[in-house]
């Protein structure tokens, strides 16, 4: 008995681990440093990792998300940091006050909350909006007024480098200005946590992200980099959101007065400096912004569009379509809707589109229950020419 007992307790430190170490190197993703550049006329195959390996199952599908927001990083977004070294909120009335801190650097910023109604102790809904919100928010739900402009600013090129999210880490970091705006609703996230609904009203599980315009690329940012958001409503985000940069340098070609990559870099600091050695040849890049609506996935995406030429119609409706294309192979279709619907003024909301648009507001923000499965878009385009190179999808299921 003595023998087996040490013989036992000789073979326990080789067995033993500890349990949080192997759970981690258990669900660690093969990340790679960096990512090759492709030469793809269509857009990047989701369901294929860089290695070439198929995605076959959900645990693929988690790894293969942290490779598309890494790549994503390398080739336009810059890099997207961990969270702070310390953060720690307070409230007065309707401000929260967050102190930040990211090594020496600390920085104060106050958040101005719209208190939802009715949200009981558990707390109600609130919409982040991204330098205002355009669309119409039902009663009850609380709106959180994010200033995106001072956290990074979106005046030129040469705007990179400022604002509070770069003075934590830098004037040279990597980030551009939409990818900094998601780090920054991230602290807002942790503000809501640390102080709770008794104190916010607001029931951090239920938070949806908006933005009109330039501001749309960055909700759609903040839906894809920041996985605590239930639902992303980027509005008329057109190039650098909803559309994918190949098909709007398709566009150009065929003389469309549209926003291309080599445009954007040229008008202001949304992306990263990384991003100008690809905007000439936007087919190297192992990504397309089809990518953004699979990192939201499978949480709540609607995407609101319009005509106008600028936003590039087409581009925004492939790109959203190969989106809803990846949504229902993971078996969460109706998550994500895509409106186009146009004949109103930029960043005018159709009131048309309301009911539409409630329905995932409700799904994700409020009681529950089924969206409307919306895709409409009067756009005629040509699927095939743009993922007839997928590999054949999973069909995973995401919602069980
Ligand atoms: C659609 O968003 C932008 C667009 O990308 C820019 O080229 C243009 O200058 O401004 C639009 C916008 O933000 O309008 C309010």
């Amino acid at each position: 008995m003595r023998g087996v007992t040490s013989a036992l307790w000789l073979a326990v430190p080789v067995l033993a681990l500890p349990a949080a170490d192997l759970f981690e190197r258990q669900s660690t993703c093969a990340a790679a440093a960096t990512y090759d550049a492709v030469n793809e006329k269509g857009l990047p195959d989701p369901w294929k990792f860089a290695n070439g390996k198929a995605v076959a199952t959900k645990e693929d599908w988690a790894c293969r998300q942290e490779e598309m927001s890494k790549i994503m990083q390398q080739y336009e977004l810059g890099d997207y940091p961990p969270p702070p070294d310390s953060l720690t909120a307070s409230i007065s009335g309707n401000t929260m006050t967050l102190n930040i801190k990211v090594g020496s650097n600390s920085k104060t910023v106050t958040v101005g909350l719209n208190k939802p109604t009715g949200g009981g102790a558990t707390g109600g809904p609130a919409i982040i909006g991204v330098g205002g919100i355009s669309i119409p928010v039902p009663a009850g739900v609380g709106r959180i007024n994010f200033g995106n402009d001072a956290c990074a600013a979106q005046q030129n090129p040469n705007s990179h480098g400022t604002g509070w999210f770069f003075d934590l880490f830098g004037r040279s970091h990597s980030a551009g200005a939409t990818t900094a705006w998601a780090w920054c609703v991230g602290r807002i996230i942790d503000g809501l946590e640390q102080l709770g609904p008794e104190q916010t009203g607001i029931d951090p599980k239920r938070l949806g992200v908006t933005g009109c315009s330039r501001n749309g690329k960055g909700a759609f940012m903040v839906g894809a980099l920041e996985k605590r958001i239930a639902l992303t409503i980027p509005q008329e985000s057109g190039s650098g959101g909803a559309a994918c940069w190949r098909v709007s340098d398709s566009e150009k070609s065929k003389g469309k007065n549209i926003q291309t990559a080599g445009q954007i870099v040229g008008e202001n600091a949304w992306f990263s400096p990384r991003f100008n050695s690809y905007t000439s040849k936007t087919n190297t890049m192992p990504e397309d912004h089809h990518f953004l609506a699979a990192l939201v996935a499978p949480r709540g995406l609607f995407v609101i569009e319009n005509d106008i030429d600028w936003l590039g119609p087409v581009s925004t409706t492939v790109c959203m379509k190969a989106g809803r294309q990846i949504y229902k192979a993971l078996g969460v279709g109706p998550n994500m809707g895509f409106s186009l619907v146009g004949g109103h003024s930029h960043c005018q909301f159709p009131s048309a589109t309301t009911a539409n648009l409630n329905s995932y507001i409700d799904a994700f923000l409020g009681a529950g229950g089924k969206t409307n499965d919306v895709e409409t878009s009067k756009a005629t385009v040509s699927m095939d020419e743009w993922t007839q190179g997928w590999s054949a999808a999973p069909a995973l299921n995401l919602s069980a």
